[in-house]
């Protein structure tokens, strides 16, 4: 039995950070960042049927051309994905009655709609990259077991071309899910391997007012080539989705808007055009 300070249930009985119990959940669940552009996937619905909030994370469970998808906001940081997998994967897998594990476990769907900054100069603004693989930068998913599920080959070669400083600790790579990578794409889109930072600033290599321990670190990323396989974008949450989800049995894929390229300086004119297109394009996969 998992006690009431692991798994810490609301008084109404929902659980504890998204505020939620199984009925309100749909499998196919989309992931974005921002608490605003829950509505924005949810104004092309044909129904929603339940609506909450509890601090960044909102939650909206309707219905897209007759199925049924629930869109949450994780926040920003793989810090917030930790809570928002964990708590998903407690609602449908944990019996809230019991306080066990059930016997006859569910796998989710997860898409995550995301906006991102370019690493390449090929690769645009007003882009979307459908993340393939994703490395983690942040060390979330290290307090887990993760050496079944992580590339230690694609690590390691990180490691060494990037002179990467292990006092930040050990990087992970994690793959996409094979079917909804299937599923996903089409030639509209790019395939890519999108690093995660565990912050904006300086974890990205920004310089405002603070050194950096790295200032090389991105144009090292651009350069990064692992048998062909090259990082194409920074954002907050991809590799600690994709590592929460194969752990716990999911199938993660995370689609981003690239809305900045960091290679050439650019930024998107009209990014909330480029996301409404990924918003539309990810749903009429979702329904097909
Ligand atoms: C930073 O501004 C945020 O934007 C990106 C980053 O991953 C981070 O969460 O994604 P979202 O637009 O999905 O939040």
């Amino acid at each position: 039995m998992i006690q009431a300070s692991e798994l810490i249930l609301n008084p109404d009985g929902s659980i504890y950070h998204l505020n939620l119990k199984p009925e309100h959940i749909a499998e196919d669940i989309i992931f974005v960042g921002d608490q605003d552009r829950v509505e924005k996937v949810t104004a092309l619905f044909d129904s929603i049927e339940f609506t909450t909030q509890k601090r960044e994370f909102k939650t909206q469970t309707g219905s897209y051309k007759g199925k049924r998808i629930t869109v949450i906001s994780t926040g920003i940081g793989p810090d917030n994905i930790d809570i928002v997998l964990n708590e998903l994967d407690a609602l449908v897998n944990i019996d809230f009655a019991t306080r066990k594990v059930k016997e006859k476990l569910t796998s989710l769907n997860i898409i995550r709609i995301g906006t991102s900054g370019s690493l390449q100069a090929n690769i645009p603004v007003d882009s979307i990259v459908m993340s393939q693989y994703a490395i983690g930068l942040d060390n979330m998913l290290r307090s887990y077991c993760i050496d079944e599920i992580s590339n230690t080959e694609i690590e390691n070669a990180f490691i060494e071309q990037t002179s990467w400083d292990l006092k930040k600790g050990k990087p992970y790579v994690i793959a996409s899910s094979e079917t909804l990578a299937h599923r996903f794409y089409s030639v509209e889109i790019q395939k890519g391997f999108t690093a995660t930072a565990g912050g904006f600033y300086g974890p990205q290599g920004r310089v405002l007012r603070l050194n950096i321990q790295d200032p090389n670190l991105n144009q090292k990323m651009d350069q990064f080539d692992f048998n062909g396989i090259q990082i194409t974008n920074l954002e907050m949450e991809t590799a600690a989705i994709y590592g929460l989800s194969a752990l716990l049995g999911h199938k993660a894929i995370s689609l981003n808007a690239i809305i900045a390229n960091r290679a050439d300086g650019t930024f998107s004119n009209d990014s909330y055009k480029t996301i409404d297109k990924l918003i539309g394009y990810t749903l009429q996969k979702l329904s097909q």
